[in-house]
Order: structure tokens, then sequence, then C-alpha cells
């Protein structure tokens, strides 16, 4: 159970850092069997769908019971990427890929190794997420076929975002970050080329969400975990 002060941050911030709660030993298991699948070309996306590694790391209780408490009622997963390295993802709203009925997406980030400045942390705009919400009606086409719209959406996401409250979250190695789905945010510079930075990273929503999947290119079929 998170502390008022904790829900009082993630709510004035958009993003809570809780410390310490997946084992050690469960994420070198998940390491491993992540290299293993990325050896064999499978997509480090979406993995969730089709396999119960996946969904065991989504759904640690611990990390569960947190989600829940955030977005005040149970929790359905949404989306699953495994990050090798930095992204340097430019600065971007995640509930502009998943639009939604209540706003109530939210990410629960993982590092699953130490993540310090030089390996380009996730770096998140503090309080951004009670500000404007970029949708797909602002842009010009379709992000995922057109790279000039992706552009579009961060040009338009920049001049949104306050700079000065750009914040670097270095994390350790079983860290949780939870970050609100309208919270601005992306990669930072990797500044030791080739390092590894591994996370992983899940997208939730409330149950009684309702997703619209057509601004999305993967399936967003919500699972439920209980
Ligand atoms: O980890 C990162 O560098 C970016 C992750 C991200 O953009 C996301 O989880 O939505």
């Amino acid at each position: 159970m998170l502390s008022a002060t904790q829900i009082q941050t993630y709510n004035e911030k958009g993003y809570l850092l809780v410390p310490s709660l997946v084992g050690s030993a469960d994420i070198d298991e998940f390491n491993e069997y992540l290299a293993r699948w990325r050896a064999e070309g499978r997509a480090a996306v979406q993995g969730h769908q089709k396999d119960q590694k996946w969904i065991g790391m989504a759904a640690v209780p611990s990390i569960l019971e947190i989600v829940d408490e955030l977005i005040g009622g149970e929790a359905v997963l949404l989306q699953t990427m495994y990050l090798s390295g930095g992204t340097q993802s430019r600065l971007h709203q995640d509930e502009f890929f998943f639009p939604c009925d209540k706003p109530t997406i939210i990410g629960a980030w993982i590092a699953m190794e130490e993540v310090g400045i030089e390996q380009g942390p996730l770096h998140v705009v503090e309080g951004s997420h009670t500000g404007p919400l970029i949708t797909a009606a602002d842009l010009s086409g379709r992000w995922w076929i057109d790279e000039g719209v992706r552009a579009e959406l961060s040009d338009r996401t920049d001049e949104i975002a306050d700079l000065d409250r750009l914040r670097p979250l270095t994390a350790s190695k079983g860290d949780v970050i939870f970050f609100n789905g309208r919270l601005i945010h992306g990669g930072a510079k990797v500044l030791k080329p080739g390092s590894s930075r591994l996370s992983y990273v899940c997208h939730y929503h409330r149950i009684d969400t309702t997703v619209d999947p057509s601004n999305n290119r993967v399936d967003l079929t919500p699972y439920p975990l209980r």
C-alpha cells in the first residue's frame, strides 16, 4: 500500500518511483528468458498476448497492487515492451497512442538493471499530465504510416512541454516508475553509445475504460490479469 505522500506525489508530478518492487532473482530469470527470445528474432513488444512469462512480470502482485491503487480500480494490461537499450525516443504522451474514454492509462517502467544517466534513462516532464493532450485529430495523418506525422507529433509535444521541468529518472534494478498516461516523457540521450539499458514497460488501464485501437498498429485487446 502506498503512503499518502506517495499518492500525493503521483497526483502532483504525474509519476512515482517505488524502489525494490521486484526481486533480483526474478529479474535475472526474466532477462535471461528475453535474451533467448530476442536471439530467436522475436519481437519484444506485446509478448503478454502469447507468453506466460511476460504476463507474470506484468502481474507481479507488488506492482499490480500499486497500479490498482493509483488508477482507482482493477487494472487490465494493454501493452508491453522489453527494451534492451536507451530509446532516445522524442517526447510524447502515451494517451495519444491509446485514446480512451476515461484517463486511466498508466505505465509501469521496471528497471531490469541499474539505469544511470549515461544509458539514457526515461525522462519525464514533471506535472505535464495536467496540461493539454495531443490527439490524432491534431495531426495531418496516421503516425505509423508517415514518418512526417510522427515528427509532427513530436514537434507539437515539444511546443507544449515545459522543458525546465524535464527530469531524468535514474533507477536501480527492481525499482518501478509509475507514470500517468498523459505525462510527457521520452528517452534521454544515451551518453555512452551501445550501453545496455534493460527495462520492461507495461501499460495498463482501468477495467471500465475503453481504448480506441484505431490509433495504433498493434493489437490492443485488453488482457485481464485476474
Ligand atoms: O524507456 C524509454 O526510453 C521510453 C519509454 C516510453 O516511451 C514508454 O514507455 O511509453
